[in-house]
């Protein structure tokens, strides 16, 4: 068994991981990043693409942010359909002057890949039976398997940014976590094609036959989505019925516009919320999706992962530096008190715009005229605009 030393061992080379890596790196902090896929199938991954400004800002301090703000979008807005309508949500309006980035996971995560590559710290990627040890001592360790050969890393901490899958979280002794999670009766098809975005805009859809959702990576590049129930499988789906479900979920103006063509990949995703608390245990952290998941339709997942990385490095940071443990003590209620509320409106956001296998007649009445409520109040509509831009970091303090 060979064996290393570092500072803070990182597991998972998503966002989380890769992000909190630049960070510390920026700080002059050691750390080493193990990733059970390939580089190429994390790159792979379509997943989400819309930053709020407080991970935009993030990806700057972590001098990442170049490539994101020549090409990424800024989105002032975005529509909601019910009813066959159309009401747009202005955001910026709404919100005193902020705005998303249509920017995809992908994307940030090659800039984070380049970055460390740049830096000449390429993670370790390709690993097998990882196992975190000892994180309620002094001396954590985490051992891996590369190529056949066992190898041990000792470090001062172990962060857990695994994903919802992990082994980090897995490891936590029953006792000391609780876990509140709902998964919903329904996944999203989601469809990548090199085709016109239909609207400049996202467009959420509220529609009899399930939700929809039009969003894009570029103005090329369009990504879609549709509720589905969860027995589909994406063999299934071919993408000529894929074009023709979302043409029957779309309006006139939708069906016009919309540009079809081969899709560049098709997945299922199940929806599921869920948080792990507490997010410390010992010198274990766990970040992102390792102890959260919301439904995408808030758009959140992300820019969850992202701010638990701020806090996490900011406390790490403040650790080595001032010797103070204050950072790391407080990491796990700053970040949950924020993830609750991220929950809570992703949660609220998929009742109001999904079809319910359950919903009775009059669920589908109440959810039509708390629509009509939100998107003809002034307060109502700004209650979303305020949600889906991201609440300020010190919100409540
Ligand atoms: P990730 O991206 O899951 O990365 C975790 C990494 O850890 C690796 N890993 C391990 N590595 C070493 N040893 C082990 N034992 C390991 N076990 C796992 C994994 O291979 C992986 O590379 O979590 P992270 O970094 O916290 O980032 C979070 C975001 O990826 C996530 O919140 C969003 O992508 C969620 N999400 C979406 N969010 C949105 O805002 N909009 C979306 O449209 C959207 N679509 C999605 C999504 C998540 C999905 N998942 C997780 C199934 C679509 C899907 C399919
Ligand atoms: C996406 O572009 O993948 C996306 C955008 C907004 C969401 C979910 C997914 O709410």
């Amino acid at each position: 068994m060979s064996n290393t030393r570092t500072q803070v061992a990182i597991v998972g080379a998503g966002p989380s991981g890769l992000l909190l890596g630049q960070l510390l790196h920026r700080a002059g902090i050691e750390a080493i990043i193990l990733e059970r896929q390939t580089a190429e199938h994390v790159l792979g991954r379509i997943r989400a693409g819309i930053l709020e400004q407080v991970c935009i800002d993030l990806l700057d301090e972590a001098g990442v942010g170049q490539r994101m703000h020549s090409v990424g979008l800024v989105h002032g807005g975005f529509e909601i359909m019910y009813g066959g309508k159309r009401h747009r949500i202005d955001m910026n309006r709404l919100t005193g002057g902020k705005n998303v980035m249509v920017y995809g996971q992908t994307e940030l995560t090659r800039d984070l890949m380049d970055a460390r590559e740049e830096a000449g710290l390429p993670g370790i990627y390709d690993v097998r039976r990882v196992s975190v040890l000892d994180f309620d001592t002094a001396r954590p360790r985490v051992r891996y398997e590369k190529d056949g050969e066992a190898h041990e890393i000792e470090c001062d901490f172990i962060a857990g940014c695994d994903g919802f899958h992990g082994v980090c979280r897995a490891s936590v002794p029953r006792k000391d976590i609780s876990e509140f999670e709902k998964v919903y009766p329904f996944g999203w098809l989601g469809l990548l094609a090199d085709t016109p975005p239909v609207g400049d805009e996202l467009i959420y859809i509220n529609s009899p036959r399930g939700f929809s959702l039009c969003s894009q990576r570029s103005r090329t590049r369009s990504r879609y989505y549709l509720q589905v129930p969860l027995t589909n499988r994406v063999e299934e789906w071919t993408d000529e019925a894929f074009w023709q479900e979302l043409r029957l979920r779309l309006d006139d103006e939708g069906r016009d516009k919309l540009v079809t063509g081969p899709s560049l990949e098709k997945s299922i995703a199940p929806l599921r919320s869920f948080v792990a608390e507490p997010m410390r245990f010992g010198r274990m952290f766990l970040a992102g999706d390792a102890a959260h998941i919301v439904p995408p339709t808030g758009a959140k997942g992300l820019n969850l992962a992202a701010t638990d990385v701020k806090y996490l490095s900011g406390a790490l940071i403040e650790f080595y530096r001032d010797r103070s443990e204050a950072g790391i003590n407080a990491y796990s209620q700053r970040c949950l008190r924020r993830i609750w509320k991220a929950e809570r409106f992703s949660w609220w956001f998929t009742q109001l715009m999904h079809c319910f296998p359950e919903d009775s007649s009059i669920t589908r009445k109440f959810q039509e005229a708390e629509l009509d409520y939100l998107l003809h109040s002034e307060s109502g509509s700004r209650t979303i605009a305020e949600n889906y831009v991201g609440l300020p970091l010190d919100f409540g303090e």
